[in-house]
């Protein structure tokens, strides 16, 4: 079934150069776009209350489909009322299909044209994960967009293999798209092809021609170079529609996105600033700081002096030194906090710049003083 284009919509309210400023529009509410997704994998964004969440000024979190299917059950959190209802989240959700997750979590996986047999990460259980039942189990969850069982392709792989899984991703949409049937859910697909841009090419092409309400750009940020990474997905995005909103999956760190946004990206993912908060790596606009550092015990001023979030309005950086030291439980929320609050700003800060015309100088200004870890 097609989806409800009352309740849907992308709206594209300013260009820059190849970046974009729109509006997606979901049953749950807007979402302005470029945006940053916190990741919930289990139905949580971790450490953190819903209200908390929604304070800092997330529009939407990604939960995951491979997750919630093993525990607590696809039922389970259908007889809740559905995912919002479940986590308390009353904003838009976007749910991963699963296809990422089985290649990266499960053991003893075997891909068939049917789907991909695999042994619980949890349990040792067995099970069939199919582009007709991940759709069916997406539609459970209820979240606002689902997304198409596809195959990430390890990196590094031979071509031929990667063709191969590439191949199978579309055929696998063509079956995503004909088990669908809540209109109240937008189904994106997901381009594949790793690093070969002929293939991206191929599948940005096929992917396309699908008309959907959004496209996923899969099989990146897997241990490819960043220039490899940029190359294939310049390809991707000067193929897409225009007009359909485009989500680079699990790609999250800061420059990613500023360099994704310059691409055209519009949508973005990651568990690096939630997992780097809880060990102790914070966001600053020079990089990344660890708060566990001796040269911390002292230092009583805040994570980051401009910033705005709960954490840094009321706390130093030697009283989270002390909580992560001590291994106190406050300490991955208030970390956590602040380098969500951050990414929500940086991206804030890089739609006002697109709607002004200036993008190009707020990413260079970003990265000439932003140090990334070393790879
Ligand atoms: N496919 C899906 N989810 C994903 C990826 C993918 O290729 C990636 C790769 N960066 C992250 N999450 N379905
Ligand atoms: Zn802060």
């Amino acid at each position: 079934m097609d989806i409800d284009h009352t309740q849907f919509s992308f709206e594209v309210q300013a260009t820059d150069g190849l970046a974009r400023a729109g509006i997606l529009t979901t049953p749950h509410g807007d979402i302005k776009t470029p945006v940053f997704m916190p990741v919930g994998t289990q139905a949580t964004v971790k450490a953190m209350k819903p209200e908390d969440v929604d304070a800092l000024g997330a529009q939407i979190v990604l939960s995951n489909t491979y997750h919630l299917y093993l525990r607590p059950g696809v039922e389970i959190v259908a007889k809740a009322g559905g995912l919002h209802k479940f986590m308390r989240w009353p904003k838009p959700i976007l749910t991963d299909s699963g296809g990422f997750q089985v290649f990266s979590l499960a053991s003893r996986r075997e891909v068939l044209d049917e789907g991909v047999r695999f042994r619980s990460h949890i349990d040792g259980s067995e099970h069939l994960f199919t582009p007709e039942n991940v759709i069916k189990y997406q539609e459970f969850l209820g979240a606002d967009i689902i997304m198409a069982f596809d195959e990430c392709a390890p990196y590094p792989a031979d071509k031929s293999y990667v063709k191969e899984a590439m191949e199978r991703t579309h055929r696998w949409l063509e079956r995503c798209i004909a088990s669908k049937t809540r209109p109240d859910q937008a189904l994106f697909g997901i381009v594949q092809g790793g690093i070969w841009l002929d293939l991206r090419e191929e599948s940005a092409l096929f992917v396309s021609s699908m008309d959907l309400p959004g496209y996923g750009i899969g099989g990146l940020s897997v241990g490819e170079d960043k220039e490899q990474m940029l190359e294939a997905l310049s390809v991707v995005t000067a193929i897409l529609p225009m007009d359909k909103p485009r989500y680079l999956m699990g790609v999250g760190s800061p420059e990613d996105l500023l360099n994704g946004i310059a691409l055209g990206v519009d949508m973005f993912d990651c568990v690096l600033p939630t997992r780097n908060a809880r060990n102790g790596a914070l966001l600053v606009p020079t990089g990344r700081l660890n708060i566990r550092n001796a040269q911390f015990k002292e230092d009583f001023t805040p994570i980051q002096e401009d910033c705005d979030c709960y954490t840094c309005s009321n706390f130093t950086r030697a009283y989270l030194h002390h909580l992560f030291r001590a291994e106190e439980l406050l300490a991955y929320t208030l970390a956590t906090t602040h380098n969500l609050r951050f990414l929500v700003r940086l991206m804030d800060g890089a739609r006002e710049a697109i709607l002004k015309g200036e993008f190009e100088d707020y990413r260079q200004q970003f990265l000439a003083g932003f140090q990334p870890p070393d790879p």
